[in-house]
């Protein structure tokens, strides 16, 4: 173990993209490499800018995201992508898809775009995605962006990843306010109304502000930026503002991210560690049996599965 976790940390720090790659698939699969891979960004995480990017499947996102590298290049900051995608646990279409527009950057050193997914528990997808801009912040980019598709719970969690959150969204796609889901609108620390370039985007960028106006006012204003992405249209505005967003967050809010993601990976570990001694031990049996003749509910015979893990250390 302690010769994987040398070989990886020597290859991240040394800026070696077949390492880089190797600890992705590690961690995106749980192999038996994971854990020295976690082992070898321990400490070397929390530099990076990470800027969450979701919403709807067509609304633009992957040629937003291209545009934003190639803003994010003019000023020398290197910018890594990680693309997730929920729909589809093999990868596929979509992805391709990402990798094409994204493929303005292919040749630029600076840039690294990796598509995750999960191999199918629960969870698994944010967790996964944790890890993997853990890699990619503690391989020295300075800016990781996290594009997800759809606006479900799994999103909202893996958003929580991220310091910046932009919400993006498009005339075209149904009711733009009622596509943003309430606890994507809770979340948002910027809106983005691609497509402005279409008919009935005035219509969706007035809803969108009366919608963002309703909201309770915080320190930050979320505003709305109108982009047309294929041309860069409003793309360098958004930049500022993710900008300004990121200047503007205290150090608590800044650390918020990593700790979300470090308590990500708690809960895997934890839940790992007790399934495994529920599984393995024998002083479970009988807590197994009285669930199976109903004489306790399961949920109470996972608190007593707990306590007798916390007051009874295994002893293999
Ligand atoms: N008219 C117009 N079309 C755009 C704009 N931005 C993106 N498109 C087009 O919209 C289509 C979808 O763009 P993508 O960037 O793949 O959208 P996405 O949100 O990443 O899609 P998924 O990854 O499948 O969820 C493509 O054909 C783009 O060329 C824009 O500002 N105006
Ligand atoms: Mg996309």
């Amino acid at each position: 173990m302690s010769n994987e976790k040398n070989a990886y940390e020597a290859g991240l720090a040394g800026g070696d993209r077949r390492v880089l790659a190797s600890a992705i698939s590690a961690v995106e699969n749980d192999s038996d490499d994971a854990s020295a891979v976690l082992a070898a960004v321990y400490r070397r995480t929390g530099n990076a800018h990470v800027v969450g990017l979701t919403g709807a499947p067509g609304v633009g996102k992957s040629t937003l995201v291209n545009a934003l590298i190639g803003e994010y290049r003019k000023t020398g900051q290197t910018v890594a992508v990680v693309a997730v995608d929920p729909s589809s646990p093999l990868g596929g279409g979509a992805i391709l898809g990402d990798r094409i527009r994204m493929s303005d950057h292919a040749l630029d050193a600076g840039v690294y775009v990796r598509s995750v997914a999960s191999r199918g528990h629960l969870g698994g997808l944010s967790r996964a995605t944790a890890r993997v801009v853990d890699i990619l912040d503690s391989f020295g980019f300075d800016v990781v962006i996290v594009e997800t598709v759809g606006t479900g719970q799994a999103e909202i969690d893996i958003m929580h990843l991220a310091q910046t959150t932009v919400v993006v969204s498009a005339p075209g796609f149904g009711n733009v306010v009622q596509a943003i889901k309430a606890g994507i609108l809770e979340i948002a620390d910027i809106f983005v109304l691609n497509k402005a370039d279409t008919s009935a985007a005035v219509a969706a960028e007035r809803h969108l502000h009366e919608a963002v106006r309703a909201r309770p006012e915080g320190n930050w204003r979320q505003p709305i930026i109108p982009t047309v992405a294929i041309d860069n249209v409003g793309v360098p505005e958004l930049l500022e503002k993710i900008r300004e967003h990121s200047a503007q967050l205290d150090p608590n809010e800044r650390s918020r991210a990593a700790t979300a993601r470090a308590r990500q990976q708690l809960a895997a570990a934890a839940a790992e560690l007790a399934s495994d001694q529920v599984n393995r031990r024998s002083d479970f049996e009988h807590l197994a049996e009285e669930v199976l003749s109903g004489q306790m509910g399961l949920s109470d015979a996972a608190v007593a599965a707990l306590e007798l893990i916390s007051t009874r250390p295994y002893n293999p």
